[in-house]
């Protein structure tokens, strides 16, 4: 088979636009709070940070697709024009002051449009707003408890449940947030370190054992957000999934009401357990 190099270059190109247009349009196989078959995009954001990844994550693809095609143009312009047949007398040429300072000032400013974004984003995730509700989330092997120190301290466990859906996310008893509400999460380990991560809410932090870590969130859709251990932590490190419920002010008070009930007779449920819970 033989083509041109140009036209092989112009099929890369259509391939590579293609392949951008597609990446930063809309919704195309995303589904809410949990993946799709085929998605190859970040899960649809249902948080203020989630919003602010997902753009950082877009304006980074646009610049290195533009920077490659400007190289993959320049590699094409030497190899046609200036081979040893089409230019068999080369240029001299040793410098040239206008190219120069433009290849030193475009990169510092191509970097000063990625870091100006980048510290926003890091410290909108860092910097903890202060807090509507506090979750503390217990990684365990191989499940994850929840406990609510600010509604009337119940805490209960999240243990994966084979007959629900999505496989290998659905839960026996999910966590349950207010809409529209910060929530910091405070994470830590009972045994070894588990990783606490919700992709649709942006969130991933750090389970550790002996220390609490902390991170946020506000959710900003109604509905079923699922997340997964991202630390590999033994046997059953695939198996400890993270099922968040977002509903509104009044379910939220109704859930809690339920749920002090629910979990007060739960061995687990004393704040004192934490860390010498049984398996
Ligand atoms: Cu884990």
């Amino acid at each position: 088979m033989k083509m041109s190099m140009g036209r092989m270059g112009a099929r890369w190109l259509g391939l590579t636009v293609g392949s951008v247009a597609l990446a930063a349009s809309g919704a195309a196989y995303a589904e809410l709070g949990q993946p799709a078959p085929w998605e190859f995009r970040l899960q649809e954001a249902a948080s203020p940070v989630m919003e602010q990844i997902t753009w950082f994550h877009n304006w980074l693809l646009w610049i290195i697709s533009i920077i490659t095609l400007f190289v993959l143009g320049l590699l094409i312009a030497v190899v046609v024009k200036f081979n040893a047949r089409s230019n068999p007398v080369p240029s001299r040429t040793t410098h040239n002051t206008l190219i120069e300072v433009a290849w030193t000032l475009i990169p510092v400013l191509i970097l000063v449009g990625i870091a100006v974004p980048s510290f926003r984003l890091l410290f909108l995730q860092l910097d903890i707003p202060k807090a509507d509700l506090t979750i503390k989330a217990t990684g365990k092997q191989w499940y994850w408890s929840y406990a609510y120190p600010d509604n009337g301290k119940f805490e209960f466990d999240s243990l994966m449940a084979q007959d629900k859906q999505p496989r290998l996310l659905g839960v026996d008893n999910e966590m349950v947030v207010p809409i529209n509400k910060v929530i910091r999460v405070q994470t830590t380990g009972a045994d070894v370190i588990h990783s606490f991560a919700v992709p649709a809410f942006g969130i991933k932090i750090d389970a550790i054992p002996g220390r609490l870590n902390e991170t946020w969130f506000t959710a900003t859709k109604l509905g079923m957000f699922y997340g997964q251990c991202s630390e590999l932590c033994g046997k059953d490190h695939a198996f400890m999934p993270i099922a968040v419920r977002v509903v509104n002010d009044q379910e939220f008070a109704a859930w809690v009401e339920t749920a002090k009930k629910k979990y007060a007779s739960n061995p687990a449920n004393s704040f004192a357990s934490v860390g010498t819970a049984a398996q």
